[in-house]
């Protein structure tokens, strides 16, 4: 079996099985035929590679399950900050009807280094429109973090509920196209909705009143 941690730039081998064999050809079967499928299948560093082997004088199924072990970096949002204050009322709250600058700091808590990182946020509510919704974050040492601020943008929607947490979906992709997906959320803040008074429509005594006027 050939694996890549380079995105396929490079491979190494290793073997799968500690049985040696001779391929042959199955007997009864068409000339030098010893069946026409290999298989492979992987997930989160499981892979079962499976294969025809005649080790015991006939053909079987055979199936190696490995365990593939690859550094790889992970990053994520550790912290975020927002800015109410260059377009806001800077309160520190997210206002309804409110633009906000936003950053984020990310970091590496993986066990390989993560390069031309861009990040990408989204928020997961109609609450909120992104106007800056990416930024490249660059390189990313093993333990290594990045803060950049202000580099997010967004409007808060004036019927924003009162006092919830809104969620945001926070995607780092390298240049391997590995994805890392977090979240952070922010608390909203809008009036709380009072009844100030109330008027009851009726037409009917409206009528009443114009016909008992004096003529
Ligand atoms: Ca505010
Ligand atoms: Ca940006």
């Amino acid at each position: 079996m050939a694996y890549s941690t380079d995105g396929a730039n490079t491979f190494t081998d290793m073997k799968v099985s500690d049985v040696s064999f001779t391929p042959s050809p199955i007997p009864a079967m068409a000339s030098g035929y010893m069946g026409d499928y290999l298989g492979i299948t992987a997930y989160d560093g499981n892979v079962y590679p499976t294969w025809t082997d005649n080790r015991l004088g006939y053909c079987m199924t055979y199936v190696s399950m490995i365990q593939l072990v690859v550094p790889m970096g992970i990053v994520g949002v550790n912290a975020s900050y927002m800015n109410d204050t260059t377009f806001g009322n800077g309160n520190g709250k997210m206002d309804f009807g409110e633009t906000e600058l936003l950053g984020l700091k990310m970091e590496n808590t993986g066990t390989a280094e993560a390069d031309s990182v861009t990040v990408t946020v989204t928020p997961m509510t109609p609450y909120i429109t992104m106007l800056d919704s990416t930024e490249f974050y660059g390189d990313f040492a093993i333990g290594g973090s990045r803060t950049i601020y202000d580099c997010f943008k967004f409007t808060v929607a004036d019927s924003i509920p009162n006092g919830i947490n809104i969620p945001f979906l926070v995607k780092a992709r390298d240049k391997k196209d590995s994805v890392w997906t977090t979240t952070f959320s922010i608390l909203s803040h809008a009036p709380a909705v009072t009844i100030m008074s109330h008027v009851i429509s009726d037409p009917a005594r409206e009528e009443r009143k114009r016909s008992s006027r004096p003529g």
